[in-house]
């Protein structure tokens, strides 16, 4: 049996990024994109996922590339006459994105699974790799801070990620069941890699780890694990990560983020800028250009981890 399975775990901006360039070099059917339902909240009577929303748009080509979230080519008449009646205008819903949380909405309160209508969303949206949420149950980042326990949301949008982090908690996920399609690629024997993206590792990974028996899949892992790193020059790319591991009293740096993922990684892709992060890991590290611009960029960093993984395969 070949062993031809790609999971790749995503949340966020940086991660969609990098599953778009896996998306290009691995053929749909071997791909598995597991998406981190950590940020997921209810808005305006909506059901929004913003890291399975990342993914979508990304995958087919609708991303905003500016904003990083939402969809290009958008209009902003519904939040503006929102904000006319009172209504609350933090958290940005363009009009076309709108159409998106409202038909999930819909469909979810007609008891179909999350699964499920991201699969039929992707499919009509043209995109050919699977988008898979990490649970059907639901999981909530609560962030504890300087200001009080926040929802995620508003920590990251509200308050624009200002304040001080002490912990963050994942509320449900030791209820939650991770995907069983999820546990089983990563047992199964025609794994090729698992790729941990580039995203926040505590906002983003860290919640799909937290679901009971992923660790342990991990740990019986029978091929590696390879992340990139969310860290260029000692600074996130996007978002707070950096900013939360000053605050979590963790040393900046790509090499952090390798020790804070420990035993799940067997490989980490470093930028070259942080080339020396490398010493005293126990990951096999290579160093490739991280910053991801074009799709060339993104291609490339893929071909990259996948490499990475196939080498420490053989
Ligand atoms: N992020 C913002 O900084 N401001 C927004 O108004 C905002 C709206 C929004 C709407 C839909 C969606 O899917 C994502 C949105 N995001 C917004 C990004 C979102 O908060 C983040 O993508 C994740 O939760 C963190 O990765």
């Amino acid at each position: 049996m070949s062993r031809d399975l790609v999971v790749a775990l995503s949340g966020g901006v940086g991660g969609a990024k990098l599953a778009l360039g896996l998306s290009k070099v691995v053929a749909p059917e071997n791909l598995l994109i597991v998406a981190n339902t950590g940020d997921d909240f209810e808005h305006l009577g909506l059901s929004i996922s913003p890291d399975i929303d990342t993914l979508t748009y990304a995958l087919s080509g609708l991303d905003n590339q500016t904003l990083g979230w939402g969809r290009r080519d958008e209009s902003w008449n519904f939040m503006e006459v929102l904000a006319t009646l009172g209504g609350p205008a933090w958290f940005r819903l363009g009009d076309r994105d709108l159409a998106l949380h409202v038909a999930r909405t819909m469909r979810l309160k007609a008891g179909e699974s999350l699964s499920a209508i991201t699969a039929d969303m992707t499919r009509r949206l043209g995109i050919a790799a699977r988008v898979l949420p990490m649970s059907e149950d639901p999981v909530r980042t609560r962030v504890d801070s300087d200001e009080g326990l926040l929802d995620f949301q508003d920590y990251f949008v509200g308050r624009q990620c200002r304040p001080v982090v002490k912990a963050l908690r994942f509320d449900g996920a030791a209820a939650a069941r991770a995907h069983p399609d999820f546990l089983a690629a990563l047992a199964s024997p025609r794994l090729r890699a698992i790729v941990i993206c580039p995203s926040n590792p505590f906002i983003s990974v860290e919640p799909i780890l937290a679901l009971p028996g992923v660790r342990e899949a991990f740990a019986a892992r029978t091929a590696p694990c390879v992340a990139v790193s969310p860290i260029i020059g000692g600074k996130a790319v996007k978002g707070p990560t950096a900013k939360m591991m000053a605050e979590l009293g963790l040393p900046a740096g790509a090499a952090s983020v390798a020790r804070r993922y420990g035993a799940l990684l067997d490989g980490y892709v470093l930028d070259a800028q942080d080339a020396a992060e490398a010493q005293g890991l126990s990951a096999r590290c290579v160093t490739a250009p991280t910053l991801m611009t074009s799709l060339e960029d993104k291609v490339a960093l893929a071909r990259v981890a996948l490499e990475l993984a196939d080498a420490l395969r053989a």
